[in-house]
């Protein structure tokens, strides 16, 4: 007997600002909170699904609210079907582009329709796409850090656990990355994998000069050391250095990483599931990578990422930074450094009171 296709009956966005366990502290910024919007697909069957996206900074916020509440009038009374909502939103938005908030919405849609798909079929999210629900490998990220005040919080990582840690640096000169690397290196001991995030802070040059001078570290990789979009950069700096180069948080949809593949831009992706196209765009992605032989690891979005990290065939790291932890009922934990997925569908349930709480 066929299971009917669940429609879409309604579709309702709201904006958060969820408090962090720390700021995110970069070579370019600091966020200090998550502005978040969390999305909620209803279906004719009452199945809510559910999804949230990032928005970086709260100026996003009330854009994208509005924006996914224009959406809607394109998902009424269609069927829960991502796929066939992904080729509506392709063909609707070809001659604009989907890069930016647009994107981020799309992204936001289409994960919460996996949710409401894996919720109407009671599994999960990657047992629907033929997987198990494997513990993924994590890394504890950070941002910019102090060695003389936060070695403590580094310790702490590694009984909980985690056999790998990101900090962010460039908010100085190398002397400071230098300073700051090599503390890290020493707190966290030589079998600790370390990766280093530069954020986009640097130019190819300069890049090339650091990261060859911190290769001593021995770094699992060095992170968009120049702009994102700057493919070509990426490569060059991957030809002259010793150190793996890691990138991809920012590439949009899966045309990005054809892009940046034919380019030569990275040693591995690192997939931002808001970015990539949502679950949808993930699975496209994530097939190039593997033609590629590129690692895949998430950037983000701890709960949907361990969801399609278990079913990515070149699965290496998802980035442990719970941005969304403070508004959920249950928030996803770490076990032995390792995430597990965990369903019906994303596994993702808003703690009401504090939705409420961290409102805008
Ligand atoms: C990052 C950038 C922006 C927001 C959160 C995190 C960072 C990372 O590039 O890789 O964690
Ligand atoms: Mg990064």
């Amino acid at each position: 007997m066929n299971l009917p296709i669940p429609t879409i009956k309604d579709v309702t966005a709201r904006a958060v600002e969820a408090p962090l366990p720390r700021p995110i502290k970069t070579s370019v910024g600091t966020i200090p909170s998550a502005p978040l919007v969390l999305i909620d697909v209803v279906t004719d069957q009452d199945i809510v699904g559910r999804a949230y996206i990032f928005g970086y900074t709260p100026v996003t916020l009330r854009p994208l609210v509005d924006l996914i509440a224009n959406l809607r009038s394109l998902l009424l009374g269609k069927s829960v079907s991502p796929f066939e909502r992904m080729r509506d939103f392709n063909g609707t938005f070809r001659l604009l582009g989907r890069q930016g908030l647009l994107g981020m919405a799309i992204s936001g849609l289409d994960m919460a329709l996996w949710d409401a798909l894996g919720r109407a079929h009671e599994q999960s999210v990657c047992r629907l796409l033929g997987g198990d629900e494997t513990p993924v490998l994590a890394y504890d990220s950070y941002g910019v850090i102090d060695p003389r005040h936060d070695i403590a919080l580094l310790e702490n990582s590694l009984e909980q656990g985690f056999t790998a840690i990101k900090i962010k640096i460039g908010n100085g000169d190398l002397r400071k990355d230098v300073e700051t690397v090599s503390a890290v290196r020493e707190a966290i001991g030589a079998d600790t994998r370390l990766m280093v995030d530069y954020n986009q802070s640097l130019t190819v040059p300069e890049a090339v000069r650091r990261i060859n001078r911190l290769a001593e570290y021995d770094l699992q990789w060095v992170e968009e050391p120049v702009t994102a979009e700057d493919l070509s950069g990426h490569a060059a700096v991957r030809a002259r250095c010793k150190v793996a180069i890691q990138t991809g948080e920012n590439w949009w949809f899966p045309e990005d990483i054809a892009r940046a593949i034919a380019a030569g831009a990275s040693d591995f992706a690192m997939l931002d599931i808001m970015k990539i196209g949502g679950v949808t765009g993930w699975l496209r992605a994530a097939g190039q990578a593997e033609g590629a032989s590129l690692p895949v690891s998430s950037h983000l979005f701890i709960e949907a990422s361990a969801q399609v990290l278990a079913v990515t065939p070149s699965a290496h790291y998802l980035e442990y930074l719970d941005v969304a932890g403070a508004i959920l009922s249950e928030p996803l934990k770490v076990e032995h450094g390792k995430l597990r997925p965990r369903g019906p569908g994303l596994g993702l349930d808003w703690d009401a009171r504090a939705v409420n709480r961290y409102a805008l």
